[in-house]
């Protein structure tokens, strides 16, 4: 099967669960909410351990465009531009030379898969940004990755703390078909707002889709809200 037929296939096959989500949802429109979370300190926001309808599990599954970039650390760079005085690419050792953070959370796919209490350790994401100095007018960041998938966070989302570049999960470099060597998480939002591979951080003055969020996936993605689609 050519690249492209695969990938068609994997949309399709996300799209299904779309389309199965919201017949769901119209059938029960009480757990339909459209009050968007807003902020929250921790992972969890007080709230029992799982968002509605998600399944714990104890495996972490793989899912992505079907596309596995390998980019060493000595070759890997991290371009942040768009809406900043001061743009640059990040090599390796600029990337280790931020403060190192460990953080506990939990990671929700929006196929309905939740892994809880991941261990990770990398960088905030919030202060590779700032080392750029978004301008005033900024208000959103485009994430792009080595195989090609983009994804958009307002920026009220983007720089909270438990937004990390990470490049060690439990110890252990990330692995490539997780990312690795570093791939951005949000645990406050569905996992599709992480970008594995992650090669430039594009701050924006006006919102643009990324590559889910046009196809149909909500722009906001909060998991606390069942809020998955657009
Ligand atoms: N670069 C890239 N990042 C991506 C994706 C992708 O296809 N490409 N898929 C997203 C989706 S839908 C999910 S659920 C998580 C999955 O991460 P995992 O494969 O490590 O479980 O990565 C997100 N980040
Ligand atoms: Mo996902």
């Amino acid at each position: 099967m050519s690249e492209d037929d695969k990938l068609a296939r994997i949309v399709e096959a996300r799209l299904k669960l779309r389309e199965r989500f919201q017949r769901d949802m119209q059938a029960t429109p009480s757990l339909a909410d459209d009050a968007p979370m807003g902020s929250g300190q921790t992972n969890r926001h007080g709230m029992p351990q799982l968002p509605p309808d998600q399944y714990e599990t104890k495996k972490w599954p793989v899912l992505d465009l079907g596309i596995k970039p390998e980019v060493p650390r000595a070759t890997w760079k991290l371009a942040v531009d768009g809406a900043v005085a001061a743009p640059r690419t990040l090599a390796w050792a600029d990337l280790e030379a931020f403060e190192q953070v460990e953080d506990v959370s939990d990671f929700h796919c929006v196929t309905k898969w939740s892994r809880m209490n991941m261990r990770w350790r990398g960088v905030r994401l919030a202060d590779v940004l700032a080392a750029a100095e978004p301008r005033p007018t900024a208000r959103f960041v485009m994430c792009h990755a080595y195989d090609g998938y983009t994804t958009n966070l307002p920026l009220a989302e983007a720089l909270k703390p438990d937004v990390l570049l990470v490049h060690t999960f439990d110890g252990a470099p990330l692995e490539i078909e997780h990312g690795g060597p570093c791939r951005v998480i949000t645990p406050q939002l569905y996992a599709w707002k992480g970008a594995k591979w992650v090669s430039r951080l594009e701050v924006l003055e006006d919102d643009r889709l990324g590559f889910w969020e046009e196809r149909g996936y909500s722009n906001t993605a909060y998991p606390w809200r069942n809020d998955r689609y657009s």
